[in-house]
């Protein structure tokens, strides 16, 4: 995969030199590229802002320098690059997006080319996302949750690493995708232990010492359940009837909720 990161701020990009990401790129999974937008502005102070129309605060980020800086990035529209590129997926992460989810990191993942514009100020002209749809690139305008960002840089920093690790070759054990929190299952992950067995006091829990492992599995997936109701009914009330079997049911029962009208929700909803 090949990642293109602009930005005002270049060096606040300087973490996908480590960990995870930066081992990806050692080995050749990713092909990743930081460029500094003011490289594409042509005046003196090297202006990449201007007052919003309309009036309002703050500042707005000019299109016509966006739109420089992603022809040459985005390769093959435009400017005809040296080498022909594949069509790439431009990314803008905005407060105003759609939610970033483990969804969309799969289907990222599966890529060859992501071209991220990270904004400043009040955002980018919304020219700039309009301009690329109707050229035919996939523009998707994301958010990673509901808060507010200076920038849009920790926004890519938070979307490359949840893509980057499900690139094939990147997490050593492929196993320790499968169980994880926002996996297929909907459920929240189960808590994890290791050594010492007694710690501060505490202990871990003995059925993890039995070596008993279907009871271990039944004993993960309840906890699963339970945290998943306290921590996020949302997700509790997304999940599929189909894939709950009698203990799961039994285990919602416990916690106050049921499968009623084809859907899982509290006992007492609504009533
Ligand atoms: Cl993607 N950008 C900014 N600036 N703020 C955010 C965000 C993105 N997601 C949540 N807040």
């Amino acid at each position: 995969m090949r990642i293109d990161v602009v930005s005002i701020f270049p060096e606040y990009l300087a973490p996908l030199e480590l960990s995870l990401v930066g081992k990806a790129r050692a080995a050749g999974i990713l092909d990743l590229h930081v460029h500094d937008l003011r490289d594409w502005t042509t005046d003196r102070h090297r202006t990449v802002d201007d007052t919003p129309f309309g009036g309002g605060a703050g500042m707005v980020m000019r299109p016509d320098v966006w739109g420089t800086a992603l022809d040459g990035v985005l390769g093959s529209i435009a400017a005809a690059p040296a080498a022909p590129r594949p069509p790439a997926h431009l990314v803008i992460p905005t407060p105003s997006g759609a939610p970033f989810t483990q969804r969309i990191a799969e289907q990222l993942a599966g890529e060859q080319h992501l071209v991220f514009a990270c904004g400043r100020y009040e955002g980018i002209d919304a020219r700039v996302a309009d301009h690329y749809r109707e050229a035919g690139v996939v523009v998707s305008e994301l958010s990673i949750g509901d808060y507010v960002l200076s920038g849009g840089e920790a926004a890519a920093l938070v979307v490359i690493e949840a893509v980057v690790r499900l690139l094939p070759g990147v997490v050593g054990n492929p196993e320790s995708l499968v169980e994880e929190s926002h996996g297929d299952a909907g459920l929240l992950e189960y808590p994890v232990y290791t050594k010492p067995p007694e710690w501060a006091g505490l202990a871990v829990p003995d059925i993890l010492m039995t070596g008993h492992h279907a009871r271990i599995a039944r004993w993960r997936r309840d906890v699963a359940l339970e945290r998943t109701v306290e921590r996020r009914p949302d997700l509790a009330r997304a999940l599929d009837p189909t894939l709950l079997d009698a203990a799961d049911l039994d285990t919602l029962s416990v916690l106050g909720w049921e499968v009623r009208d084809g859907a899982v929700q509290p006992h007492d909803d609504g009533l």
